[in-house]
């Protein structure tokens, strides 16, 4: 077994301190959000007026391909059990006096991993079994200074009762904190975004509810009172100086006459380009840009 504090400080590059690290339950949507992050910041590459650059190293996650696969109508397949990915993007702004640069690395872990390592971390013990596959994931998260939270809207709202990411997120929160302010060599904690997926289906629903919303910071704060209250608390618990923030993020599917759907997501008619939340990812890329500046 190799104990984490035993383990020679990795030399760390910019591109590291800026990773974001996507977590979430299987399923919840890291790999599409991820995708969608990439369009947005080639969306805004690609605007003339924004006078920026997109430069992409792909170093594990094929983000490309997550994004062709998009841009087909598609959802990218599931993550590989044990497979950690690393992608990174740096869009460089072209300004009066200088360039800015907003680097962002994504780091993408298969929801079956993050919970082994999540049981382990809840256990008490931060030291992994001697598993690559695991250590990998291991090192990525515990390494991060920036976290995007991917929940699952379809299950945290329709699947309520049998829903348990409000007590894992906010477990996992307290026992990351905990590890942070024990171990020096881990990096503090940047930023935390909590990224609400498939708003699609439940935005209906939400609609009915008078007082919470994802699209204004009231609504937003009674959204997290009433469907992540622990979650609130133990971000609100541990103020540390991180920036917090909220997105949802939502694709449209395709339907027939009667309103069923193929699970395929509707594209921008004459463009190949699904039509998602982007004024949401662009507030995400701008907040991004503003904390990790
Ligand atoms: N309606 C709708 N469905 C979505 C959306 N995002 C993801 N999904 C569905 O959720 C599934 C899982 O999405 P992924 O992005 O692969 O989720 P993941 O967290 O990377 O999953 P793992 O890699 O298996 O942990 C997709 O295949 C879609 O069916 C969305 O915005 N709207
Ligand atoms: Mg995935």
């Amino acid at each position: 077994m190799i104990n984490q504090t035993e383990q020679p400080a990795r030399p760390r590059s910019r591109a590291d301190e800026n990773n974001v690290c996507l977590i979430g339950v299987e399923g919840a949507g890291k790999s599409t959000c991820a995708g969608l992050i990439f369009l947005t910041a080639l969306d805004i590459a690609n605007t003339p007026s924004s006078k920026a650059t997109l430069l992409i190293e792909e170093k594990t996650l094929p983000i490309r391909t997550i994004a062709d696969t998009l841009r087909k109508g598609y959802f990218p397949p599931s993550t590989p059990l044990g497979e950690s990915f690393e992608a990174f993007l740096s869009l460089k702004f072209k300004q009066r006096v200088r360039t800015l640069a907003v680097n962002i690395g994504i780091t993408d872990i298969a929801g079956e991993t993050l919970r082994e390592m999540m049981d382990y971390i809840a256990a008490g013990r931060f030291e992994m079994p001697d598993a690559d596959r695991i250590q990998d994931a291991n090192r990525f998260v515990l390494d991060a200074r920036s976290f995007l939270m991917v929940v699952d809207l379809q299950r945290l709202i329709l699947y309520r009762k049998a829903d348990s990411q409000d007590a894992e997120f906010s477990r996992f929160i307290d026992l990351l904190m905990r590890w942070k302010r024990f171990n020096k060599r881990s990096p503090r904690t940047k930023c935390i975004g909590l990224v609400f997926t498939k708003y699609d289906t439940v935005k209906n629903m939400l609609a009915s509810d008078e007082n919470v919303s994802l699209d204004s910071d009231n609504g937003r704060h009674d959204f997290m009172n009433k469907f992540m209250p622990q979650t609130s608390l133990s971000l609100r618990g541990k103020a540390t100086g991180r920036v917090i923030n909220t997105f949802y993020s939502s694709v449209d599917l395709e339907t027939d006459e009667d309103g069923r759907s193929s699970g395929k997501i509707r594209l921008i008619p004459g463009k190949r380009w699904p039509a998602y939340s982007v004024k949401e990812y662009t507030r995400m890329i701008s907040w991004l840009r503003y904390v990790l500046r």
